[in-house]
């Protein structure tokens, strides 16, 4: 209809717009896609109702009814300037310099990725990011930065939400001009579990920051210096804002803990100062970091380091995140780490609003308006009632200060609580945590941190399910299979833990196989991008070089997104409840696939029959036009 109406268009007959009107318009040419993303998106919720799920549920909380309230933004307005334009105009040295002059407290918001990531098994989807993006960006301009991708982000969203994660950031920066993105790098794991290929990292960061993004928090999760530098490297070469990151663990408050000790850390933040570090961030990726030990740590790198912003993370799993992080402030951090009040607390980060309000009216004030924070929680406390099926409040009522002897990372504690509590033995939760401790213990006393956080998992599952107490490990280790993380691990997979490898442990688990010395992706060859496009173009010929770098990332993962993305189209236009647990029967839908093209689609029935085939019929009304589609029953 619309071609029709441009060749009606008297201006156009008359030749009156410029000649490139219909190049620079190739939407016009485009029924045909759109009526296929249509048929697809309708084949996509045929599945659903006749199969169920297409990702899979957690919990038996169903996603609620409700449409978040969106705080209205004026449109016309452009939002205020930030802390992008000065990045934009002065690059990464002239935005360290304006943060560390900066009098108050600034914040990190932490809701579009870690918050979500700790509370709700990182399935927050573009959807609902997009939805209050122009009010983030109206209200919440003085950010010093917004953390909305990277950590687990990247594979959950191709694996569990079926979306491209490239596309998100892309969209998000559209709505947000104004706030510094910012990501986590896992060094040379980049967005994976393993070591990639020293190129593949480089062209992950440089695709990023093409994307979008800004700032790279850049740790490395044994805290081994050759992989930080190379992330570091990496995400520098790109052009972005580099933020390495120490991650924390022990305490610095007590003094029979030795290992990590303040003399570590300061060292440490030496060594990453030394490699040009823009920022220096504390990374306290368990909550570990209580008030005191936070003035200590905080005060000693300040000294050393006058010139360098510091920004702090944390998690507030212990309920201490809120004390800590004014410590903080108060010891000379520039940066803390929250998150919306409502996607704030357990083992998400301490609430925003804690801290705005705390500080207001005094010397270190965020200048941020709790009225804004109030109104961006509202949407997000109504928001996270459709993500009930992933909620972690499911099975975790309160906030566990044995965290401080467990050590264990947020988000795993979630997922550990997750997996003890699906398996339905009362006790086991308990017994995953002691022998969480030991298995640290055992592979001496390790930074614990995505990878090296699952290699510790991973032995302590192994220890319960096979009954095994630690000194059984030692004593035993030359006739158990251990889990493969823990071989790898102790092969040199992910680097060089400090204080070296355990030893006899680590000679009696892998006698006679190879080790790795070093840096492990320095042996690594190139990854060959031209061919694995050319490999991906025989099965998916439109595969763009984003794709063809999250299938270098995730193959498997990648693969399976690619598939489902032909089949289904662009399913993240849904809403939520929609895509979850699929439409009702008789309810209508809005679909909106870009802008200006909605689709409406009414549900009306499935066939209570079945083909000879053994396919069902779903019908429904799309735009007002009866559709049906076929879907084969697999129940
Ligand atoms: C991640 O690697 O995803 C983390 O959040 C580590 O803390
Ligand atoms: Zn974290």
């Amino acid at each position: 209809p619309f071609l029709l109406n441009v060749l009606e268009n008297q201006k156009f007959l008359n030749g009156a717009v410029d000649t490139y009107f219909i190049d620079e318009h190739p939407q016009l040419f485009m029924f045909k896609a759109s009526q296929n993303r249509a048929q697809k998106i309708l084949n996509y919720l045929g599945q659903v109702l006749v199969n169920g799920p297409a990702t899979p549920l957690a919990t038996n909380i169903p996603p609620s009814d409700v449409k978040p309230y969106i705080p209205p933004v004026p449109l016309a307005v452009q939002p205020p300037r930030g802390y992008k334009q000065i990045l934009k105009e002065g690059g990464p040295e002239a935005f360290a310099k304006a943060v560390r002059q900066h009098k108050g407290l600034l914040l990190m918001d932490t809701t579009y990725r870690d918050a979500h990531q700790s509370l709700l098994a990182t399935r927050i989807r573009t959807h609902d990011l997009l939805a209050v993006s122009p009010y983030v960006a109206q209200n919440f301009s003085n950010l010093y930065s917004l953390e909305n991708w990277g950590g687990a982000t990247f594979d959950v969203a191709l694996r569990f939400l079926h979306e491209c994660p490239w596309e998100r950031l892309r969209d998000m920066r559209q709505l947000i001009p104004n706030i510094p993105f910012q990501m986590l790098l896992r060094g040379a794991n980049a967005v994976g579990y393993t070591n990639y290929p020293d190129n593949a990292v480089y062209k992950f960061c440089d695709m990023a920051v093409q994307c979008g993004m800004d700032i790279f928090r850049v740790f490395d999760s044994l805290n081994y210096l050759p992989n930080l530098i190379l992330g570091m490297d990496a995400a520098g070469k790109a052009g972005g804002v580099v933020e390495a990151a120490i991650s924390y663990t022990g305490d610095v408050s007590d003094p029979s803990k030795t290992k990590y000790n303040l003399k570590y850390y300061t060292n440490l933040a030496d060594e990453l100062v030394k490699a040009g570090t823009h920022v220096l961030a504390i990374k306290d990726m368990a909550g570990l970091l209580k008030p005191r030990a936070a003035t200590l740590l905080i005060k000693a790198i300040r000294d050393k380091h006058p010139d360098v912003p510091i920004h702090v993370h944390t998690h507030d799993t212990s309920g201490a995140g809120v004390a800590s992080m004014l410590a903080c402030a108060e010891a000379g951090a520039d940066v803390v780490d929250v998150a919306v009040d409502s996607m704030s607390g357990l083992t998400s980060q301490p609430s925003m609003g804690a801290v705005v309000a705390s500080l207001h009216a005094t010397e270190l004030d965020t200048k941020i308006a709790l009225q804004k924070v109030s109104e961006y929680s509202a949407y997000w406390e109504q928001a996270r009632t459709l993500y009930g099926p992933f909620e972690c409040t499911a099975t975790m009522k309160s906030g566990n200060a044995d965290v401080y002897l467990n050590e264990i990372p947020g988000g795993q504690y979630t997922n550990l609580q997750f997996q003890a509590f699906s398996l339905g033995l009362g006790s086991q939760f308990e017994e995953v945590k002691k022998a969480y401790r030991e298995a640290n213990l055992l592979l001496g006393d390790i930074i614990k941190v995505t990878p090296s956080s699952k290699v510790v998992g991973d032995l302590a599952q192994f220890m319960v399910q096979n009954k095994l107490s630690a000194k059984e490990i030692e004593e035993r280790a030359e006739e158990l299979s251990f889990p493969k993380s823990v071989v790898e691990y102790l092969q040199g997979a992910i680097g060089i833990p400090h204080g070296g490898f355990p030893e006899p442990l680590r000679s009696r688990v892998l006698k006679d196989m190879p080790r790795i010395e070093g840096r492990p992706g320095a042996e690594l060859p190139p990854l060959d991008f031209d061919k694995l496009k050319q490999e991906l173009r025989e099965t998916y010929p439109d595969v763009t070089d984003e794709d063809v770098m999250s299938a270098a990332m995730y193959p498997q993962v990648a693969n399976d997104f690619f598939r489902i993305r032909d089949k289904y189209g662009p399913v993240k236009h849904l809403d939520t409840k929609t895509f979850l647990v699929g439409p009702t029967v008789g309810e209508t839908i809005e679909v909106k696939i870009e802008r200006g093209k909605t689709l409406d689609i009414k549900t009306l029935a499935v066939s209570d029959e079945m083909t000879a085939a053994g396919e069902r019929e779903v019908f429904f009304e799309l735009n007002g036009q009866l559709r049906s589609v076929f879907i084969r029953d697999e129940n």
